[in-house]
């Protein structure tokens, strides 16, 4: 069961310069950064809440790390702006099983690596009306 967003994913050309917007703008302080290299991008998670499921709901701020990867493809078409919306789950797997019943693209047969180790899979944008949907189990150990 999708029970938060978890993330809301916005695309950048330079991640330092966005970090230091959101804090100078709004207050939010980066969380945690890292680079995954498997999905080709720098990311800085803003921690916006807490949840009542223990999760919480960040803002998550990606740079390409690759011109080959799918955000650097992305911003060349788009510029700047919101690529993707995460929802939190306890069971990315069952419920990624459960949306394929129903027709729509997983892009993932298993889920794999995610922000500070969660688990992800993507749903395609085409099935979603136009939204990247991804879906997250987060790591109870951040
Ligand atoms: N939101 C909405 N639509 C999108 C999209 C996005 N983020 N990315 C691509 N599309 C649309 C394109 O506009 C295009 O539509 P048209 O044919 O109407 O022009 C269509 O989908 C195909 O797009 P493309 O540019 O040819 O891109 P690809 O098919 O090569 O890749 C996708 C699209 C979704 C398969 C790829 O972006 C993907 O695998 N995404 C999942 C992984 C990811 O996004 N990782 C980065 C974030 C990591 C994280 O969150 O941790
Ligand atoms: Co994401």
């Amino acid at each position: 069961m999708l029970t938060r967003i978890d993330h809301i994913g916005i695309a950048c050309f330079d991640l330092d310069k966005t970090v230091e917007f959101y804090r100078a703008t709004y207050g939010f302080e980066v969380f945690h950064t890292e680079v995954n290299e498997e999905q080709g991008v720098r990311e800085a998670m803003l921690k916006i809440n807490e949840t009542s499921d223990g999760g919480a709901s960040y803002l998550q701020l990606l740079e390409p790390t690759r011109e080959d990867s799918t955000v650097a493809k992305w911003l060349a078409k788009n510029g700047e702006g919101v690529h993707h919306i995460a929802f939190g789950t306890a069971d990315v797997d069952g419920d990624a099983e459960a949306i394929r019943g129903k027709g729509v693209r997983v892009l993932y047969d298993q889920p794999r690596t995610g922000s500070m180790g969660s688990r992800i899979t993507f749903l395609h944008p085409k099935d979603c009306h136009g939204v990247l949907t991804e879906l997250v189990t987060s790591n109870p150990e951040h």
